[in-house]
């Protein structure tokens, strides 16, 4: 399977066919739809077709702007099956972030939910060049629909001869500054991950049921609900709305997953939920995080809370999935826990010689799954991908046991007086403050130019800004970090500025303090 001829959809999808699973439910949805393993694999086929149709030749790039719906998995995994290239896209861009991915990724075609119309007609209209291929998945009166052309479109579909190296599908990773980047991914990829994060860190197996509140343009929603329950033959919940704290929490008591995957942003608010409603979360094995590191805080209350442990992990786009992370047999809060079986990880300095346990560096990460290259962008690409080391940007320090622990993106330590200083260390230490949800740190210049730490904060629920407050928090800062640390100014807002993957927009902050 995996030589020469190999096309990924075989195995995620054909394979359950073959191995006699073709009744078993593959994804249900909130709003009361049962996909089969052979409804499945009939979408993924007429979805295929209809796009082979409309005359894209193999290789040709498909974006997609779709809700977590069946039709996301049939459009991603038809098109590579008939050796297209799907393109997902973040739901939440705007129409000029569109048109330039449209451009830059010199797409065929381009596929999109009606409920995001407004932002991605417009792109299609004004990109050139623009795609050949238009295509709302449903909607009212005459137009063409991908639904209309797939309920012409056959059934059986021959996967196109594909190698395990050959290009299968991109993501474009959001990045904290700059344009975003096309991140080629091979047809080998979904496998590695799979197998090796999902069957071997968390051992999923059929009888599990999945509920990942990311949504499956994020690679971390892709691997979640997209790849794992397909490789594992098990089944996945699609939530086609934007996740909130009561809705999840809804899903997870209606549906009894088992397994579910959340970021800390969403953790931290259904912990506020939790303080005034009951949620049954009895159906839960595992509770996993990634998106950005989970702060200590929220792992203990959750615990304390739930009775269940959040697995804290690390990914990228690039790395496709989670390469970095906690086990079930031994979580440890504020830590990103042990390489993922098949990836070796280290820490490097600005040479990228590898430094000694207990020192910060830039974390690099070689395994299977990671990307060949960004589309378009050769110094991107020889500044991220050093041979077969990927540099993640991201600044970790690892301890003489082999666990990882986060210390910011590597642009946003702070050198405090003379000593570097993690942003995450701080907000850690702002949020065991009972009146605070979220709070982000970065460096601002002082009057005499040299850079202090900054807060930003979300406050909980009822709670008022005041000056008294802000001394209470930085005296709660003072007691409990190095003297330098101590944020010099808090800000409150109403939510902090994300990326739609959830990660803090640490740039914003510093232009908000610049303004
Ligand atoms: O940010 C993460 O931790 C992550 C995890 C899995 C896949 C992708 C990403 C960005």
């Amino acid at each position: 399977r995996f030589g020469s001829g190999f096309n990924v959809a075989v195995p995620f999808i054909d394979r359950h066919l073959e191995e006699g699973r073709g009744d078993r439910t593959a994804y249900v949805t909130t709003g009361g739809r049962t996909v089969t393993f052979a409804d499945l694999a009939a979408g993924v086929n007429r979805c295929g077709n209809s796009l082979r149709g409309q005359g894209l030749e193999p290789g040709a790039r498909v974006i997609l702007v779709v809700k977590d719906c069946p039709e996301f998995l049939f459009l991603f995994w038809g098109a590579i099956k008939a050796g297209l290239v799907p393109v997902p896209l973040n739901t939440l861009l705007r129409t000029e972030d569109y048109r330039w991915i449209i451009e830059d990724s010199g797409c065929a075609a381009v596929v999109w939910s009606p409920e995001y119309a407004a932002e991605v007609v417009p792109a299609v209209q004004a990109a050139d060049p623009g795609p050949a291929v238009a295509l709302p998945v449903e909607g009212e009166g005459e137009g063409r629909t991908l639904l209309s052309l797939m309920d012409g479109a056959v059934d059986t579909l021959a996967a196109e001869p594909a190698d395990a190296l050959d290009p299968c599908f991109w993501l474009y990773s959001s990045g904290s500054t700059g344009r975003p980047k096309g991140a080629v991914h091979r047809h080998r990829d979904m496998v590695v991950t799979s197998q090796w994060f999902g069957c071997e860190v968390l051992g999923v197996g059929p009888d599990d049921l999945t509920f990942s509140a990311s949504k499956l343009f994020f690679a971390y929603g892709l691997g979640n609900a997209a790849t794992v329950p397909l490789w594992t033959g098990s089944a996945a919940v699609l939530l086609d709305e934007k996740p909130t704290p009561a809705n999840t929490l809804a899903v997870i008591e209606r549906f009894r997953p088992t397994v579910y995957y959340g970021v800390p942003t969403l953790y931290a608010a259904q912990l506020q939920a939790l303080e005034t409603t009951d949620a049954d979360l009895s159906s839960l094995r595992l509770c996993f995080s990634a998106g950005e590191p989970l702060p200590a805080e929220i792992f203990r209350r959750w615990t304390q809370r739930t009775g269940l442990t959040i697995l804290d992990g690390i990914g990228s786009t690039e790395a496709l999935h989670i390469f970095l992370c906690n086990r079930p047999d031994g979580a440890q809060p504020g830590s990103s826990g042990r390489p993922v079986p098949g990836y070796t990880v280290r820490i490097v300095d600005d040479t990228d010689a590898e430094v000694p346990p207990g020192e910060v560096g830039r974390l690099q990460v070689k395994g299977w799954s990671t990307a060949a290259f960004y589309w378009n962008n050769p110094d991107q690409t020889a500044a991220t991908m050093r041979g077969e080391w990927l540099d993640t940007g991201d600044t970790f320090r690892c301890d003489e046991d082999g666990r990882f622990q986060y210390c910011g993106r590597s642009n946003d330590m702070l050198k405090v007086g003379g000593i570097w200083c993690s942003p995450i260390e701080i907000e850690s230490r702002i949020i065991t403050h009972p009146d605070v949800l979220e709070a982000a740190v970065v460096g601002v210049p002082d009057t005499d130019g040299l850079i202090k730490p900054e807060a930003w904060v979300v406050l909980r629920d009822g709670v008022r800004e005041s000056d008294p407050l802000r001394e209470a928090l930085v005296r709660h800062c003072k007691e409990g970090l190095a003297p330098y640390k101590y944020p010099r100014r808090i800000h409150v807002l109403d939510d902090l500025p994300k990326t739609a993957t959830g990660k803090i927009q640490r740039f914003r902050l510093r232009q908000m303090a610049a303004a």
